[in-house]
Parts: structure tokens; sequence; C-alpha cells
């Protein structure tokens, strides 16, 4: 019995992400993540777990591997620039309160977990992850190593 309740309670600690966040809303959503140009030879794969929370916010959590050992990236949502171009490839501008930052470990496996208020978030159609330009910054050094398309 004492077996079945943790996993139950494990089970629901990852659809929420946080044991702190406020309740979940609507079905959880997997995006698969895949490799973008300025990733080079890494191979960066992965999804992105996305929920929405009662409170009105958009919880999301990167989970991805295949990245430069301990190093720092950036992550957004983006709006759709190029019309023409599936999202991942259209350059859309970023929505800065969707930034998301995180360290990969030792293996290259990167967990970045964020949450932004779903109207900011509503016109996007792809999340991406950038190297940070320095240790935990918020600024790109890349044009994204792995995407999303949320379309
Ligand atoms: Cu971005």
């Amino acid at each position: 019995m004492r077996t079945v309740v943790f996993a139950i309670v494990g089970a629901l600690g990852l659809a929420a992400c946080n044991a702190n966040q406020p309740p979940v809303v609507g079905a959880q959503r997997v995006v698969a993540m895949g490799k973008q140009p300025a990733a080079g030879t890494l191979n960066p794969t992965g999804n992105a777990t996305i929920v929405d929370l009662a409170n009105g916010d958009r919880a999301t959590r990167i989970n991805l591997s295949g990245l430069a050992p301990n190093t720092s990236y950036v992550a957004h949502y983006h709006k759709q620039g190029d019309m023409t171009k599936p999202p991942c490839e259209s350059g859309g501008a970023l929505i800065p309160t969707s930034t998301m930052i995180g360290k990969s470990d030792a293996s290259g496996v990167l967990v970045m977990r964020g949450n932004v208020a779903r109207d900011d978030v509503a016109d996007a159609t792809y999340l991406n992850v950038h190297t940070a330009a320095a240790d935990m910054s918020t600024m790109p050094a890349d044009a994204g190593v792995s995407c999303g398309n949320l379309k």
C-alpha cells in the first residue's frame, strides 16, 4: 500500500513540475525538442512538458540530453517570424517574460523550469534553447541549439 501511495505522489509531482505550484488545469502537453543549426556537431534531443495552472500561468519543464557538459543555457517562447517557414525556422521575436535559464550537468543533460503568464505566450509558435552568453546569463549567445514547434 505504501508503495502505491509513493507512486501516485511521484506522478503528480512530475505533472505539476513543482510541489508548491497551483493546481493544473487541462491536459499536459509534451512537445518534442529537436536540433537547431547552432548546435553544430551536438545532437540535442528531448522534450518540453507544458501544463496550465489554475492561477493563469503556464508551467514549462524542458528536458534535453546531448548538450555540451557544464554549460549554461537560456530558453524562451517565441512568436512566429517568417510566416512562410516552420515555426522553429521562422526567426520570430522572443517573449522576454518566458525566459528560463539552466546549466547542463557533466553528461550534457539539461533540465529547465519556468512559469509565465499564459496571456504572454498566447501567440507563441515555438520554444527554443540557446547557449547562454555567460554563466547563468539570460542573454543568448547563439540563434538556438534546440527547438520545439508548438503549432
Ligand atoms: Cu529563444
